[in-house]
């Protein structure tokens, strides 16, 4: 390891907060304060859901607190119980969500080239107690979804998606937020689209969406009836404000994304072991997640180049290592499972998150590849 001076005096982040319309942000924030309504279903947080309804052609929009609390409001208003298939190769929300509703995470496989649940895996974890299957569409690359949809209607079994990486993206005509029974959407603050803190449930269905938004009021229809269990998750109007001047930027930032991307595949490309994951499952991306892959004839490991990047400022990031089954509580309940998850074991060693978004430029971009061909060539 050198001991130059870091190429970036300031830190370069994975997950650097997009601002598209800060003046209209504040704008809507005064006029949320000049009414006094600042939650409980306010009129940012309408606008917000419609406006998100119409983006991905789906009937409902539920707009909740964030991701993690419309998975559990999801599972719980699709009825699932007993076990759900799910991958481990995830952030661990996807999973947690399920565990946290006493429910069996049964941990399927994924397929190497989009890292997204591999079908066959998922038949192979059907058993008499599973009442869901629950993919994720991993960075912005779409699971398989004819495949999973064929499995969950020959099986009986409800299908739903974490959709939290693919806002934006489209299979075919489709926008991601339109398959299964429903998805969930995160606008979490480091998400390209982000409502500071904010999720939402999208679905076709009246009746679960009906479901979802009263649990999401702690059950209450009404002032004084409540009619069914619930919890608070609830979206503030600040976030919605946030979510709303972002629309206007949406186009921009997908841009400014694809920009990014591509100049780190010209930047990587050549460079031996490494590849940057191809976008080769969706029709339309978002490239958000720049994810690179070191492979085992790299030069370098995945480590050592991490560090370097380290060194230089430029904090990119293992997600998801390790893999949520070597995460509590799932390596204790279930000690053995990674010899069932063969391609998750091995990719969950080869990948680091770049940064990305617009507070990274075109030029960071070509300085953070040059760190990355510099350590490929001296072998660390
Ligand atoms: N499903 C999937 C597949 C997900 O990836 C996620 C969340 C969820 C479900 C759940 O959705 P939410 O409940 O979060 O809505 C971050 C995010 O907190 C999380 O939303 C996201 N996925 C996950 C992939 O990344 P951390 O623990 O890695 O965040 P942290 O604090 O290390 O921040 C990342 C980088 O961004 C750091 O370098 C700091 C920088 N940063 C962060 C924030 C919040 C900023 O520069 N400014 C900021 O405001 O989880």
């Amino acid at each position: 390891m050198s001991s130059e001076r870091p190429a970036f005096d300031q830190p370069i982040h994975v997950g650097r907060p997009n601002i598209a319309r800060p003046d209209e942000f504040l704008r809507l924030v005064g006029g949320a304060l000049d009414r006094r309504w600042l939650s409980n279903d306010g009129p940012l947080v309408r606008e917000f859901e419609a406006r998100v309804a119409d983006y991905l052609g789906v009937k409902h929009c539920v707009a909740i607190t964030n991701g993690t609390i419309a998975l559990e409001i999801l599972i719980k208003a699709a009825g699932l119980s007993g076990e759900v298939i799910v991958p481990s190769w995830t952030f661990i929300a996807t999973v947690h969500a399920l565990q946290w509703r006493g429910i069996t995470p049964v941990f399927a496989d994924v397929d190497p080239e989009t890292q997204c649940l591999d079908p066959e895996s998922v038949r192979s974890k059907i058993t008499d107690r599973t009442t869901g299957i629950l993919a994720v569409h991993l960075w912005g690359r779409a699971a398989p979804v004819a495949e999973l949809e064929q499995i969950a209607s020959e099986h009986g079994l409800t299908m739903l998606y974490d959709a939290a990486h693919a806002f934006g993206v489209s299979v075919g005509d489709r926008m991601v937020g339109s398959f299964g029974a429903a998805e969930i959407l995160s606008f979490h603050a480091t998400k390209f689209f982000n409502a500071i803190e904010g999720g939402a449930i999208v679905t076709n269905d009246d009746e679960l969406a009906g479901r979802a938004r009263l649990m999401r009021n702690f059950g209450f229809s009404g002032e004084d009836n409540v009619i069914s269990e619930g919890t608070n998750g609830k979206m503030t109007e600040i976030c919605a404000a946030m979510g709303l001047s972002n629309f206007d930027g949406l186009d921009e930032l997908i841009a400014v994304n694809r920009r990014n991307y591509e100049a780190y595949v010209a930047g990587v490309d050549g460079l031996p072991g490494l590849r940057i994951l191809p976008i080769d499952s969706v029709s339309r991306s978002n490239y958000q997640y720049v994810v690179l892959l070191v492979n085992e004839d790299s030069p370098v490991t995945r480590d050592d180049l991490l560090a370097e990047l380290r060194r230089n400022n430029v904090l990119a990031r293992r997600y998801f290592w390790p893999a949520c089954h070597r995460m509590e509580p799932y390596r204790t309940l279930q000690p053995d499972v990674g010899a069932e998850l063969p391609v998750t074991e091995r990719i969950a060693d080869q990948v680091i998150v770049l940064p990305s978004g617009t507070a990274v430029s075109e030029d960071d971009v070509r300085i953070i590849t040059g760190i990355i061909g510099d350590a490929v060539g001296r072998g660390a």
